[in-house]
């Protein structure tokens, strides 16, 4: 297993979200990324490797460009416009939270020139700071989830996995949320897609999504498309983040038709019961005959998570990892939530081993 991980997701260290009505401290911390790791460095079979710069171009073919632009820029012009209001904060202290958001069914949506107004335009919800690093630590996990395609299509490994935070599958074409600013898992699957197409026409690849959380922007991406198949277990959307999408009767739409499968599951769901829906997936996938698989990744589903609802067990991930195996894909791990810092870096390491066998 082929390990790429990167520093620069350090310089993305929010402190707070909102989370049951008030500002906890985050959940998403850069010291979760250090505990897995730790626990890699130690697991046989893990060859770390370097991240190596590529050509970046193929995230505009996910993301769109204004709300690319309102990535790379927001930080430095809401500390910009805080000064202008009188308050001197550190720019290394400000974490932007936006308060309003955009308004369902209007027939022309408008982007605010306030930089308040402009921050809701393009989130989902309120547990999202964007910190001075978010965008870069976001960009290197892009290009972490790149790094593991390129090794996987030029046969170098068989499996790569790209360690890095912050997650990406709550993000869509334009919007963030759920500590997500860019989808690295699409971006992977699009970044595969265009490597096999300049050797054949055929080329199909299918992402599944393993975290506790349904991966909304994902779904969203490809929804209308035939090459890309969305397989994703997660707790119902009825009662768990992010609550509008993640239904089963979510399918696909047009070209797209078929080639979405949502499994939702109830709180409490056990291994047992999760390994069904699985299989379900993975029957899906098989169906549908990708060339490379891409796996979003969560260790959110463990009982000891502090943020989700399901009851996994730290020996169920091998099985886990042992069962995805059986597809005999060439096969790309993204790195998306997991919240326990006493259990993730066991987790993570247990299923990579299942996954090689
Ligand atoms: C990100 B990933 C509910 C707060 C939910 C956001 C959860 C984001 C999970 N009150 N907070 O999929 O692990
Ligand atoms: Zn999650």
């Amino acid at each position: 297993m082929w390990v790429f991980t990167s520093e620069v997701h350090q310089d993305h260290a929010p402190r707070t979200e909102f989370f049951r009505g008030t500002l906890v401290p985050c959940f998403e911390l850069p010291l979760r990324i250090d505990l897995i790791k730790a626990h890699l460095n130690l697991t046989e079979s893990m060859d770390f490797h370097a991240v190596e710069p590529l050509a970046l171009d193929v995230i505009s073919q996910i993301h769109d460009g204004r709300y690319l632009e309102f990535l790379q820029t927001i930080h430095p012009r809401w500390c910009k416009q805080l000064e202008a209001e009188g308050d001197p904060t550190d720019p290394k202290e400000v974490e932007i939270l936006p308060h309003t958001f955009l308004t369902r069914h209007l027939d022309r949506e408008v982007v605010p020139t306030s930089v308040y107004g402009e921050a809701g335009y393009y989130a989902m919800d309120t547990a999202s700071p964007i910190t001075v690093g978010a965008f870069a630590a976001a960009r290197a996990a892009t290009l972490g989830a790149m790094n593991a395609v390129e090794a996987v299509y030029q046969e170098k490994t068989r499996n790569a996995f790209s360690l890095s935070r912050p997650p990406g599958h709550h993000a869509a074409h334009d919007s963030y949320g759920g500590y997500c600013f860019l989808n690295h898992a699409a971006i992977a699957a699009q970044h595969w897609l265009n490597l096999l197409r300049q050797r054949s026409t055929e080329a199909r690849i299918a992402i599944l999504d393993v975290d506790f959380h349904h991966g909304n922007g994902t779904q969203q991406i490809f929804y209308q498309r035939p090459d890309v198949y969305f397989a994703s277990v997660h707790g119902d959307p009825r009662w768990a983040y992010p609550y509008f999408l993640g239904h089963d009767h979510q399918t696909g739409r047009g070209e797209g038709e078929g080639m979405n499968l949502n499994l939702p599951l109830p709180a409490g769901t056990p291994w047992n019961d999760y390994r069904e829906s699985l299989k379900k997936a993975l029957q899906g996938i098989h169906r549908f005959a990708p060339h490379g698989l891409i796996i979003s990744f969560g260790a959110d589903t463990h009982e000891e998570d502090p943020i989700s609802g399901f009851r996994l067990q730290t020996d169920d991930y091998a099985a886990m990892g042992n069962l995805i195996a059986s597809l005999r894909l060439p096969t790309v791990v993204v790195m998306e939530g997991g919240y326990s810092l006493g259990i993730l870096g066991s987790v993570v390491s247990r299923f990579l081993q299942g996954l090689v066998g």
